[in-house]
């Protein structure tokens, strides 16, 4: 029985160590509960060209869906009153649900994920008409993600807002492909 103990002990440090190694050529930007508020996690920084891959980390059972979606710097709600009013005409998370083709009624989209633009992660969009690059998360699992590449210039910085959550902001800046 002794003899097991240590066995056990060691499969358990392997477990531990399964943190998943980064991926070259590949960012991971997370949807994550930090104490009871919803953010998005990940680097400051991206090469173009490299994948990002958007992961949904909560339940939405619980927590609610999210969306990442690319908007213009100035369209990120910056005080709680801009968070209250997002979702109302003419603020970015109402054109964001439009992007989606959301339905008042119906409380459904149609469109998921919008593709603005270039392929891949490219366009900031705005409230007069032009779409940005948005993905909904889905309203019942857990781990629901989407990877694309980022084709913004280098030079770009992404902004990116959850249009359900509007504290739910962050950016990523577009670096050269390093020469290999
Ligand atoms: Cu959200």
């Amino acid at each position: 029985m002794a003899a097991l103990v240590p066995a056990l002990l060691a499969t358990g440090s392997a477990g531990a160590a399964e943190t998943p190694a980064p991926v070259p050529g590949k960012v991971v930007e997370k949807m994550v509960l930090k104490g009871k508020k919803m953010a998005f996690e990940g680097p400051e920084t991206v090469y173009e060209g490299e994948e990002l891959e958007v992961v949904n980390e909560t339940n939405p059972r619980q927590v609610g869906p999210h969306t990442f979606s690319l908007v213009e710097k100035g369209l990120l709600p910056k005080t709680k009153q801009a968070e209250k009013s997002c979702f109302t005409p003419g603020h970015i998370c109402m054109s964001i649900a439009k992007w989606h083709g959301f339905n008042p009624k119906t409380k459904k989209i149609t469109v998921n994920p919008v593709e603005a633009g270039p392929a891949g992660w490219s366009t900031a969009g705005n409230n007069k008409g032009k779409k940005g690059d948005s993905w909904f998360t889905g309203e019942t699992k857990k781990g629901t993600r989407i990877s694309e590449p980022v084709t913004a210039k280098a030079g770009t910085t992404l902004y990116f807002v959850c249009a359900v959550h509007p504290w739910m902001q962050g950016s990523i800046k577009v670096l050269p492909k390093p020469a290999s």
